[in-house]
């Protein structure tokens, strides 16, 4: 019975009466409608049965999902395209883009496949475009998501020269127009551009609002590409995962999807080049089940991570720091969820940072150094975090045994100084015993150490992959969790939301309309007012586009809380915040609100 009943709400959201109007990547998860008031140990429960949906077989004719044939069979063809250039590289290049995670994610997988080509002589074929350039990959940059001339213009600029170009444009809500005015240049020039769109939307559910200056929107370049997709002219990526688990926060699932497809892809295209390894159904298959087992072999560790995701939360809840200290690409995974609290939370820029041993040198990006804003080397920690924090501080070591464990143990001696909460996650081999005794060091020092241990890998480079995906899948989950017991989270629904684009803008105006219950019309006026802080709108204010409104949020907080409290009390914009300024943990104040 108990588990028919959890059957049923894994599937609930497939339902065409479920949440009718939004899309997948929109709706809200009926497995974490209570994570809000649940303890450390049930929200990882709760993420893991979230992140089991990526990998659940299609039920009916509603939704392809990740191993759905047709979903199989692109990635083949797909593949095949990368083999065919990394065969003939002169003049080619594959190109991964997109906005926010999408776009970081593109940073992360072209960086593995780039090296990988040059531990075989072989030269770099793979290019990233991140919207908003390198310092997004470490920080919000939410506007650029909204420019389509832009993307096709950083598009353009990277196949200067070109004759042949694979493209992948990345966004998991099929809704980024700086994306789509890429996919669209690529449909002009079929001579040169191959355009891959990956999504996790149908796409008669890809976003069809107008974009400014474009005759297109979203969906009508989506349905020209599935078009073209008969004659492989063009090729459509879009798997359903399921609802995010906490609404819209495509960093999660959509990013670990993301993460999994491309790799299948290029992994696939390598080996069929290097090897000789055929291109089959069966090896994609393969593969995307040993993602699945990655997962598993994860949330094995439920205990451990809740552990993680309780300490994580208490430093949060007394405005101290969480620290994430890595090595390699995993250090990359953590500076990456460590900009996405930003957004996602509306967290403080010093509230979750990540830090890489070799800094720039080893993130490797286009740009090199950012500038004293993005300081990310573990130096950096030394001298400018480390003299601050004490025990209310958490730090966590994130490495592979295949790292200098000695410089990990190093490290962990300095910072077990300034705070006893010091934490580790690392990755072992079964069977490897090369680290013991420096490990037997480190666990001294920590307050815990999660070990997690991979049978013998099939591959040097999968098992990096999986160990990837592992760290993704256990820091999203304890800096989630974090937030949602610091009181971040309302329902499912991050409630304060940063309206910094077009998405972003229309996401809170239906977060007001569906938690107020007054109509839309009313709910964007009083976004506005809260917006431009005005008890009365002006001409100018309603004259203005959603560019305007969104820059002028950039510098505004609580803006839809204030929005909330406005719209259910009637009262005026001072005594809103008054309202908030006594009740800081936003659930609290809208739950006071509301009853
Ligand atoms: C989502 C994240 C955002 C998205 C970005 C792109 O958790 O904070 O930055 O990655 O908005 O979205 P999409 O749907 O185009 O991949």
């Amino acid at each position: 019975m108990a588990e028919s009943a959890c059957l049923s709400t894994m599937h609930e959201w497939e339902s065409p009466d479920y949440e009718p109007s939004l899309p997948v990547s929109e709706k809200s998860n009926p497995l974490t409608r209570d994570i809000d008031r649940a303890s450390a140990n049930c929200i990882v429960r709760m993420l893991q049965a979230c992140d089991a949906q990526m990998f659940q077989e299609e039920t009916g004719a509603t939704y392809q999902r990740l191993l759905s044939k047709q979903v199989v069979e692109t990635l083949m063809e797909v593949a095949k395209k990368v083999e065919h250039i990394l065969k003939d590289p002169q003049d080619s290049v594959v190109v991964l883009s997109g906005c926010g995670t999408s776009g970081r994610l593109a940073f992360l997988i072209t960086s593995t496949f780039n090296r990988a080509l040059r531990e075989l002589n072989q030269s770099s074929i793979y290019s990233y475009i991140i919207a908003g350039g390198d310092r997004a990959l470490l920080s919000s940059q939410e506007a650029p998501e909204d420019d389509p001339k832009q993307g096709m213009l950083s598009l353009k600029k990277v196949c200067e020269g070109k004759k042949q170009v694979l493209f992948i444009g990345i966004s998991c809500g099929l809704s980024a127009p700086f994306v789509v005015g890429q996919l669209d240049l690529c449909l002009q020039h079929p001579e040169v551009y191959t355009p891959v769109l990956v999504g996790f939307n149908p796409t008669h559910q890809a976003r069809d609002e107008s974009i400014p200056g474009c005759t297109f929107t979203f969906r009508s370049v989506a349905q020209r590409m599935q078009e073209l997709t008969k004659s492989q002219k063009a090729f459509l990526i879009n798997p359903a995962v399921g609802p995010e688990a906490i609404s819209g926060s495509s960093r999660m699932k959509g990013g670990s999807a993301t993460k999994i497809l491309l790799e299948v892809i290029l992994s696939a295209a390598h080996a069929a080049t290097f090897t000789n390894t055929p291109i089959t159904y069966k090896g994609i298959l393969q593969h995307m089940r040993a993602y699945k087992k990655t997962l598993d072999v994860t949330f094995a560790q439920k205990e451990g991570i809740s552990a993680l995701l309780e300490a994580a939360g208490k430093s949060l809840q007394c405005g101290r720091r969480v620290c994430y200290l890595g090595w390699g690409s995993l250090a990359t995974l953590g500076l990456i969820d460590a900009s996405e609290c930003i957004p996602t939370f509306g967290a403080d820029y010093e509230d979750v940072r990540g830090f890489i041993n070799g800094g720039y040198r080893e993130l490797n990006n286009y740009e090199g150094p950012l500038g004293p804003d993005f300081c990310i080397a573990h130096e950096d920690f030394l001298h400018l975090v480390l003299p601050f924090l004490n025990d209310q501080d958490i730090v966590l070591l994130i490495y592979t045994h295949s790292d200098d464990v000695s410089e990990v143990a190093k490290l962990a001696r300095r910072v077990r100084e300034k705070t006893s909460n010091l934490h580790a996650v690392y990755h072992r081999v079964d069977g490897d015993t090369a680290a013991a005794v420096q490990q037997e060091d480190i666990n001294k020092l920590c307050l815990s150490s999660l070990k997690i241990t991979w049978s013998s890998p099939a591959s040097g480079i999968l098992a990096h992959l999986q160990w990837e995906l592992s760290t993704k899948l256990l820091l999203n989950t304890v800096s989630t969790g974090a937030h949602v017991l610091k009181g971040k989270i309302y329902q499912n629904y991050m409630i304060d939301v940063q309206v910094t684009n077009s998405k972003l803008y229309c996401r809170a105006t239906r977060l007001l309309q569906k938690l107020s219950g007054c109509p839309e019309s009313q709910c964007e006026e009083a976004l506005l007012k809260t917006i431009y802080r005005v008890d009365k709108l002006t001409a100018d204010i309603t004259s203005s586009d959603i560019a305007t409104h969104t820059r002028t949020a950039r510098n505004r907080t609580k803006v839809v809380p204030l929005a909330l409290v406005c719209l259910l009390t009637g009262c005026s914009l001072m005594e809103a915040e008054t309202h908030l300024e006594q009740q800081p943990i936003v659930r609290e104040a809208v739950e006071a609100c509301l009853s």
